[in-house]
């Protein structure tokens, strides 16, 4: 409220509202009413969550009037807009992003001092939303952050899962999984928004009847119907007004059925029919590159889907925007296979309920989507045994096999007298048990198909989506993945900013190009002095963190070599292990070896049912209870594994980095993310030539990377000439040691069967060829040493990392998305004080 100028000589009194004003004192106002009127609690009895509470009640009451005016301009533009569904969304904490993108940190920071609170201590209370598994969800919640801060239009539709992905913990070096009950004390960030909520029907059959107007038409009779209730989180961008929304849809029992079960004294089977749609929307699937087949998991994804093409259809409908305009309005953009059943889904919405042409709804539905592939990995291409689909989505299979009929046409027309062609390309596998291919679903329902990284894209044309190359080479494109600075740099690693803000200003945080001014100042000692000091404090801070939490010692003088990551066998945390067990032997042979010192810290979750994978993890555990207590050792090596791994976790262990461990079997990473998160904290890659590793040598320099093994095509080559693990066993003696080390029961009290699956892997076919690269990571892991060892030189490779690294933003990504195939312009929302309410 502004206070009229009555005459030129009276200053103008700015008053400002509890609920929207940014300076200390309001802020401490509105936190003291928040925690009374909202929490019910006086100071005296609120706990730290209480506080938590209060303040991000704060934070949301500031968001709520960029988020309204947002989605008041957009409604009242009718602006296209991206939707991108995702079965998983990787948020993380909200309260410090938030603060940071609202630009209050430092207001903030000094309002909960003033009231003898910590920042920091109430960051920490936030039980995070882990609704994803690894990079696949995180990069959707980096492109959520990035769209806002480009002021794109956009909505994140995805679950609102109750459980998110487990809590790990560490018992007898094994790893134990713990359910995840994020929303146990309330989630301030969210509003329900059940006016909205809408039906979907699963399971069932069809029938072929007449309408009123005595034309044929299929009606789908399903066996179940759940009511999806979206709830919005609000996702502000960076030093914007813009706030986008994420949808995420819980699935309820509709009230038809409790009144049916009523009425007829069914009360019990009235109270499992809740259950059973409750569950849809329980638990996230634990795994990260690989397809489960499990019948529940389907109806999550027709469930989320289905919501959210009826959710797009109603904002149309309320905007006044026609049904044949929907690709005007929407671009779908499928992150992976998991939401492709909206392929078959909004051709039955446009045919069977709005009773449009067959030709006409599947012209709107390929000028609708786009769709992202994120792995090469056979496991993971998502497949559904037809009897299963069949049974839960009756009609979308129908319609599967009409777009399969005429598709197969197309590529008749195309490829003349090619059966063999057919046969590859069909939508249903015929070659055993049948199976519909989601990932052949969505080239064919799309205008355009990426890969994550520019290796990832040419092997997707040149194998697994080669015909479909042949068939629609113009659907074909790369978008490297990238990453947001905002929470990956600015939110997780201040002193580094203060750093950079006092050389080059902050416009980096918005155009992360501008870290190459960086390079001017390489040559200043005094700089590079800096630099090291401010790793050295990070680095104190995370040994302060190991000590707290494992009781380990670690001295920050050597070198932080991680490995944080999903456990998979792909990725290889037992290549990095078997060089761990090399060190530690020729200390044994001779421990006076002049040796660099070393902190070897992992973190990362196993699925479940991955048993390969939990064992790596063991072993790890194993070797580190070897090691840290050798005497010979002296101290020299120590091995950390640091549990649960999420994304809170990950912000504080990045900047801590000196060595990023990016070392999986050369074309199985489609891109990774993790290695764009360490290498902008100033860490140096040692990594193969997979993924986005290649971009990221190209960018940083090979002279600042250190690059070991076999090449995409050298694994393609080695493989067809009939791969031999056990020559390479015996040719290299330190190889055969460590290995016989873990066959022997040496890491486990002289047990030899405990790791001996994981042996029989390796020496057996050793599918993802480490002992094909181990002496070459060796080699390199002996020059990252000697390269440590001068520590000027490393200062001066990590800040050339830091300066060459802005091509992976995700803001550069979103670019590339919008002006290559998305077409969505930016929309610039002006902060109005009130929202004109309408009748
Ligand atoms: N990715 Br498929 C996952 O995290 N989970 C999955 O189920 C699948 C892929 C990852 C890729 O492994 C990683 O290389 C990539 O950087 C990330 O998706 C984002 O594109």
């Amino acid at each position: 409220q502004t206070l009229p100028n009555s005459s030129e000589t009276v200053t103008e009194v700015r008053v400002e509202d509890d609920r929207t004003g940014l300076s200390v004192e309001t802020l401490k106002r509105a936190f003291a009413d928040n925690l009374f009127y909202i929490q019910g609690k006086f100071p005296q009895i609120a706990s730290k969550n209480d506080f938590y509470m209060a303040l991000a009640y704060t934070v949301r009451d500031r968001l709520l009037r960029r988020w309204l005016n947002t989605a008041e301009t957009y409604s009242r533009n009718a602006s296209r807009t991206v939707a991108y569904l995702s079965a998983e969304f990787l948020m993380g904490p909200q309260l410090g992003n938030n603060l940071i993108n609202l630009g209050i940190y430092d207001q903030v920071n000094q309002a909960m001092q003033e009231l003898g609170l910590d920042l920091r201590e109430l960051l920490e209370e936030e039980e995070e939303p882990g609704l994803g598994n690894g990079g696949l969800g995180r990069l959707a919640a980096c492109y959520l952050d990035s769209l806002a801060t480009l002021e794109i239009p956009s909505l994140g539709y995805g679950i609102r899962y109750e459980f998110g992905i487990f809590d790990q913990d560490i018992k007898d070096g094994w790893q134990v999984e713990i359910t995840d009950k994020w929303l146990s004390a309330g989630n301030p960030w969210e509003l329900p928004r059940p006016e909205w909520s809408v039906e979907v029907k699963l399971g069932g059959h069809t029938e072929k009847r007449a309408d009123e107007h005595g034309n044929f038409k299929i009606y789908w009779v399903p066996n179940q119907v759940v009511k999806g209730i979206p709830y919005d989180t609000p996702i502000l961008g960076y030093k914007t007004n813009t706030a986008n929304t994420l949808r995420l849809w819980k699935a309820e029992a509709v009230e038809s059925f409790d009144f049916y079960a009523f009425d007829s004294g069914d009360y019990l089977g009235a109270v499992h029919q809740k259950t059973v749609s409750e569950n849809i929307s329980k638990v996230l699937y634990p795994n990260d590159n690989s397809a489960q087949g499990k019948e529940l998991r389907l109806a999550q994804q027709i469930f989320f889907v289905s919501c959210s093409l009826k959710d797009m259809m109603r904002i149309m409908e309320q905007q006044k925007v026609p049904l044949e305009q929907f690709p005007e309005k929407f671009v779908i953009q499928l992150n992976d296979t998991h939401p492709s059943v909206a392929i078959p889904e909004l051709m039955r919405l446009l045919v069977d309920e709005y009773d449009m042409p067959w030709e006409k709804a599947w012209g709107i539905t390929k000028q609708s989507f786009a769709y992202t592939n994120h792995t090469l990995l056979p496991e993971a291409l998502e497949r559904w045994p037809i009897g299963l689909f069949g049974k839960m989505l009756p009609r979308h299979l129908e319609i599967i096999y009409e777009i399969n009929k005429r598709f197969l046409d197309e590529v008749r027309m195309k490829f003349p007298d090619d059966t063999d062609r057919l046969r590859r390309m069909s939508l249903i596998d015929e070659s055993g048990e049948r199976y519909v291919r989601m990932a052949f679903l969505a080239c064919v329902g799309s205008y355009s198909i990426n890969g994550v990284a520019a290796l990832h894209t040419e092997l997707l044309k040149k194998d697994v989506l080669h015909d479909f190359y042949e068939m629609y080479p113009e659907k074909f494109n790369n978008k490297t993945n990238g990453v947001t600075p905002r929470r990956f740099m600015v939110l997780s690693n201040p002193r580094l900013c203060r750093l950079l803000n006092s050389k080059i200003g902050d416009e980096w945080i918005k155009n992360l190009y501008e870290l190459k001014k960086l390079e001017a100042f390489v040559e200043d000692p005094e700089f590079r002095r800096q630099w090291r000091e401010m790793k050295l404090e990070i680095k104190q801070d995370v040994a302060d963190y190991i000590k707290k939490t494992t009781d380990i010692d670690v001295n920050v003088n050597s070198m932080f070599d991680i490995q944080a990551k999903r456990f998979h066998e792909y990725k290889r945390q037992h290549l990095n292990v078997l060089h761990i067990i090399t060190l530690y032997n020729r200390i044994k042979a001779n421990p006076d070896i002049d040796i660099t010192p070393r902190t070897f810290l992992f973190g990362g979750k196993a699925a479940p049912g991955y048993y390969i994978a939990k064992l790596i993890i063991k072993l790890i555990n194993s070797v580190g209870d070897i090691v840290n207590r050798d005497p010979d050792v002296r101290d020299r090596l120590k091995v950390v594994f640091l549990k649960d791994f999420n994304v809170k976790f990950a912000q504080r262990i990045y900047p801590s980095a000196d060595l990023s461990e990016q070392i999986s079997t050369a074309g199985k990473e489609a891109s990774g993310t993790g290695n764009m998160k360490f290498a902008l904290n100033g860490a140096i890659t040692i990594g193969t030539l997979d993924g986005a590793n290649v971009e990221i040598r190209e960018e940083v320099g090979a002279e600042n990377f250190f690059l070991f093994g076999l090449t995409t095509e050298e694994v393609y080559a080695l493989k067809k000439e009939g791969y031999q693990p056990w020559e390479y066993y015996q040719k290299d003696p330190e190889l055969k040691l460590a290995i016989d080390r873990i066959a022997s029961g040496f890491f486990s009290h002289g047990d030899p069967k405990l790791f001996k699956p994981l042996v029989d892997h390796l020496l057996g076919n050793d599918q993802y060829m480490l002992l094909a690269d181990y002496r070459s990571y060796i080699d390199t892991q002996d020059r990252v040493s000697e390269a440590y060892r001068d520590i000027d030189r490393w200062v001066r490779m990590s800040i050339l990392n830091v300066a060459r690294m802005g091509k992976f933003s995700s803001d550069r990504s979103i670019r590339d998305y919008c002006e290559d195939f998305w077409k969505v312009q930016p929309v610039n929302i002006e902060l109005k004080e009130y929202v004109q309410a309408t009748a």
